[in-house]
């Protein structure tokens, strides 16, 4: 088996008011799960079984609709768990944070505009926080694509992302995406953030 399904870093409930037990356990057991079988059946006795998910991404477009998809969902879904965590929230600290203001003028800047690249992606995407070219940028992307991808528009390395995907919020907000946004900013792990935006410096 080339790609296994990372172990959540935490239960179900853990992400409760904000993101309810059952949407977790149904993305992270079903619709991840999914992605990482499909991801593997399309690279069955491909020189891809021996690569990192993160090399396939970068090389997207010579890969044929299944790995791109299945792929680019098990690498954003990977990411995804670990950007939240119990507690989280509040503001970021630190050079991501300086990163932030530099880029965006200030934190609430920041999340407006985040906000809108995940409420505006029509369909189904991710909005992203991403360093381009030495900078941070805000994006969204269709489907299971991302920043890594070389067939996405702002390219680089996402160091926070968002599931805008029906199933990532319908059993608690229904059609309310703008309203499961404004509530996942309580659950985000701005030390993972960091983690990840200092080394993709
Ligand atoms: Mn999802």
């Amino acid at each position: 088996m080339a790609f296994e399904l990372p172990k959540l870093p935490y239960a179900f409930d853990a992400l409760q008011p904000h993101i309810d037990a059952k949407t977790m356990e149904i993305h992270h057991g079903k619709h991840h799960q999914a992605y990482v079988t499909n991801l593997n059946n399309a690279i069955a006795g491909k020189p891809e079984e021996s690569m990192s998910i993160e090399d396939i991404c970068k090389n997207i477009s010579k890969q044929p609709p299944a790995v791109r998809n299945n792929g680019g969902g098990h690498y954003n879904h990977s990411l995804f768990w670990t950007i939240m965590k119990q507690g989280g929230g509040g503001n970021p600290t630190g050079a991501v944070a300086d990163a932030i203001n530099s880029a965006f003028g200030n934190f609430e800047e920041f999340k407006k505009l985040f906000a809108a690249a995940g409420v505006t992606r029509f369909g189904s995407g991710w909005a992203w926080l991403t360093v381009s070219g030495g900078k941070l940028a805000v994006s969204s992307t269709p489907n299971q694509d991302n920043p890594l991808m070389d067939v996405a528009e702002i390219k680089g390395t996402p160091i926070l992302g968002l599931d805008v995907w029906e199933h990532a919020y319908y059993l608690k907000y229904q059609n309310r995406r703008p309203e499961y946004i404004e509530n996942w900013w309580n659950v985000i792990n701005w030390i993972e953030v960091a983690k990840r935006f200092s080394e993709a410096k």
